[in-house]
């Protein structure tokens, strides 16, 4: 039975090239080495104690997280793969961690997700919701109405709401994060904000851990013109190459309540290396930011300032073994069970 899995590897390996060695798990050597990870390595003057993951192995990162991208752009641009505006926008992601589609989603879509917002609280739906102002978790039709002029956050309204869904995972979004995974784009979480979050800087993929690593990615969408008090979303370009922390346990990139302070502490450390920039969207453009990128929300000067938004998660279809608990939605799938956000 082992030579016969073995056989199948070699096939598979022989027909997928080198995505199959990642999938399969096999380093035969059949297979062309990977290039290194482009970015490790920049961190600066980590305090001496402070644990970093610093052996990843090569197959763990995305291509565009190698030293090789240049060369694998130009590649795609060669066989026509992707367009020239394509290639600059994965050039960004790859050398700042995020990009910006500008104008992305259109006016009706927005319209009807906002309308569907308006419905969900005169109509008291069943949708889970952070109260930012309290820490609370309870649901729409159990919490006090006027939560709603206040932080919180709407935990996977796409689940209640086409229109919600359709922004989520709107095919602009699916294109660039399917560019970015080479694979299929699974949806597992929105959130959906009125006011600023304050989140402090982090990175998402010491919450939303996927499995196998790095195959995440996060857009935000606005929903109206962000104002600079309203707490807009900030973020330290580039800084997705610093080395993920290393929570030790079983998995070693997620989150631990204990380890919690040294890893903000690591963060806290490191923000000075990049540039610190606030997302000052108009209606309808995105921002598409990599699982490891510093971001936050920014402090909200005017209480009263609305940040009409969301916050949305996704993984790359290599993270599910079947399609059981999946639903499709076009070329992508959706969780049928939101990921809870533990931030
Ligand atoms: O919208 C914000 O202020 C931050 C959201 C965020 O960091 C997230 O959802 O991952
Ligand atoms: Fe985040």
């Amino acid at each position: 039975v082992l030579d016969q899995v073995q056989s199948t590897k070699l096939r598979v390996q022989r027909v997928l090239g080198r995505a199959a060695s990642f999938i399969l798990g096999s380093t035969s050597s059949s297979v062309a080495p990977v290039a290194p990870a482009a970015a490790p390595g920049r961190v600066s003057n980590p305090e001496a104690d402070v644990a970093l993951i610093r052996n990843e192995p090569p197959g763990a990162f995305l291509w565009l997280d190698r030293t090789t991208y240049e060369s694998e752009l130009a590649a795609r641009r060669k066989s026509g793969r992707i367009t020239a505006e394509e290639a600059e926008l994965l050039r960004t992601w790859a050398e700042n961690g995020y990009v910006v589609i500008k104008g992305c989603i259109d006016d009706a879509q927005i319209d009807a997700a906002l309308a569907d917002v308006e419905r969900m609280w005169n109509e008291r739906w069943h949708v889970s919701i952070d109260v930012l102002t309290t820490g609370e978790r309870t649901h729409v039709d159990q919490c006090d109405p006027a939560v709603r002029y206040g932080p919180h956050k709407l935990n996977d309204l796409y689940l209640h709401s086409k229109a919600v869904r359709n922004v989520f995972l709107h095919e602009r979004i699916v294109g660039f994060a399917e560019a970015v995974f080479e694979q299929n784009v699974v949806g597992i979480n929105s959130l959906t904000f009125a006011y600023g979050s304050q989140q402090p800087a982090h990175v998402d993929h010491v919450y939303m851990t996927p499995s196998p690593p790095r195959r995440l990615i996060a857009s935000w969408i606005a929903l109206e013109d962000v104002q600079p008090d309203s707490g807009p979303l900030e973020l330290w370009t580039g800084s997705h190459v610093l080395p993920p922390f290393d929570f030790g346990g079983d998995n070693r990139y997620h989150y631990t309540i204990d380890q919690q302070d040294r890893n903000t502490a690591y963060l806290a450390s490191q923000k000075p290396g990049f540039s610190h920039e606030r997302f000052m969207a108009r209606r309808g453009d995105v921002l598409l930011w990599h699982a490891m990128l510093m971001h936050g929300g920014s402090h909200i000067e005017t209480p009263t300032q609305t940040r009409k938004s969301m916050a949305c998660h996704y993984y790359s279809r290599e993270c599910f073994e079947s399609t059981i608990g999946l639903k499709q939605h076009g070329r992508a799938w959706f969780m049928q069970k939101g990921i809870e956000d533990p931030d």
